[in-house]
C-alpha cells in the first residue's frame, strides 16, 4: 500500500492551508501514533545540505534591523549553517535551555496531534527539505521553515512557555470546536507576529523570519496595516495563505503574549462568535496603528 494511501487512510487528510487537496509529501506511513517519526539524517543528500546552507545564509544576512534581538541571539543555537542539523543534537541543547525538544514529523499533521505535541514541549519539525525550484517559496512548511523560523525562539523562556500554553489551549479549543479561532492566534503571532522595541518594529513570527521577501516587507513596507495586539481582534480576523500578510499584529513583549493566553478562552470564543469577522487588511475606527520602521 502506497505510503500516501496509508497516510490518507490513517485520517491524515493532506493538511494544505486551503491549497486544494494534494497528497502529503512526507512518509506518514512510518510515523508513530503521535505523528513523530525518525529524521533519517544520513538520507539527506549533499545537494539538500547545500540548499539548507543557501536558505540559511540568505536569511541570516538580513536579520539585523529586521528580526527581534531574542531571535538573533538564539539562531546560533541551530549550529553550523553548512548542513541540516541533527534533531537529536539540537534537542539536547534545547532541553537544557527551556525543556523543549524537536521531534521529526512527515509534514503538516492534524491540529489535535499538533497541539498535543506542543503541550508536551515537543516542537514538530518536518523532516524533508523543499526542492531547489522551491527556493523562493514552498507551500507547506519544510525543515528550513520549521528549524530556522520556529526553533530559535523556543530558546527564549517566556516564548517557550507561551508555545506550551498555546498547545494546552489548543487541546481545549478542539473540545470547544474553536480550532479556527485559535489557528488565527497562531497565525498572527507565532507565524507572522511583530514586536515593538525602542528601536522600532522587529519580526518574531516564523513565517516572516524564514521568508526571503516578507522579512523586510513586514517591517518596512508602507502597504500592510500594523495593529496593536488584541486577542479578540485577532480571533475575528481572517488571514491570507499564499501572499504577504495584509495585516500584522504588534505585541509590546513576549510577556504580554504569555499573559494573553493565561485566561480561559471559553468566554472569549463566545463573544468573538457574536461579532462580525474582519477581513485581512481592514483597520477598524480608532485602532492604534504602527508605522513602518525603516
Ligand atoms: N503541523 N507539522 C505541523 N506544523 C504546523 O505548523 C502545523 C501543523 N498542523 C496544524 C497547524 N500547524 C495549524 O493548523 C495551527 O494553527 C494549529
Ligand atoms: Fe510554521
Amino acid at each position: 500500500m502506497l505510503a500516501n494511501e496509508k497516510a490518507v487512510n490513517q485520517g491524515v487528510a493532506p493538511v494544505t492551508y486551503g491549497q486544494g487537496e494534494r497528497p502529503p509529501r512526507g512518509d506518514y506511513a512510518s510515523a508513530r501514533a503521535d505523528y513523530a517519526c525518525d529524521q533519517n539524517w544520513s538520507a539527506y543528500t549533499a545537494q539538500e545540505h547545500d540548499l539548507y546552507r543557501r536558505l540559511y545564509e540568505r536569511q541570516a544576512s538580513q536579520l539585523e534591523g529586521l528580526a527581534c534581538d531574542e531571535f538573533i541571539e538564539a539562531v546560533q543555537h541551530l549550529g553550523a549553517p553548512h548542513q541540516i542539523p541533527r534533531f537529536d543534537e539540537l534537542s539536547e541543547t534545547l532541553r537544557r535551555a527551556t525543556r523543549w525538544e524537536v521531534v521529526a514529523v512527515p509534514g503538516l499533521i492534524p491540529e489535535e496531534a499538533f497541539f498535543a505535541l506542543l503541550a508536551k514541549r515537543k516542537f514538530p519539525v518536518t523532516g524533508w527539505i523543499r526542492k531547489p525550484e522551491e527556493f523562493e517559496y514552498v507551500v507547506e512548511p519544510d525543515v528550513f521553515h520549521d528549524l530556522f523560523g520556529h526553533v530559535p525562539l523556543l530558546f527564549n523562556p517566556m516564548f517557550a512557555d507561551y508555545m506550551q500554553a498555546y498547545g494546552a489551549g489548543g487541546l481545549k479549543a478542539s473540545r470547544l470546536d474553536a480550532c479556527e479561532l485559535l489557528a488565527r492566534l497562531y497565525w498572527y503571532t507565532v507565524e507572522f507576529g511583530l514586536i515593538d522595541t525602542p528601536r522600532g518594529l522587529r519580526a518574531y513570527g516564523a513565517g516572516i523570519l524564514s521568508s526571503a521577501g516578507e522579512l523586510r516587507h513586514s517591517v518596512c513596507s508602507p502597504q500592510p496595516s500594523r495593529v496593536a495586539f488584541d486577542l479578540q481582534r485577532i480571533m475575528r480576523t481572517r488571514y491570507k495563505i499564499d501572499s504577504y500578510q495584509a495585516t500584522y499584529f504588534v505585541i509590546e513583549s513576549f510577556q504580554q503574549l504569555f499573559e494573553a493566553t493565561s485566561p480561559d478562552f471559553t468566554p472569549i470564543y463566545r463573544s468573538v462568535r457574536e461579532l462580525p469577522q474582519i477581513d485581512a487588511g481592514a483597520v477598524l475606527p480608532g485602532e492604534r496603528q504602527y508605522a513602518a520602521s525603516c
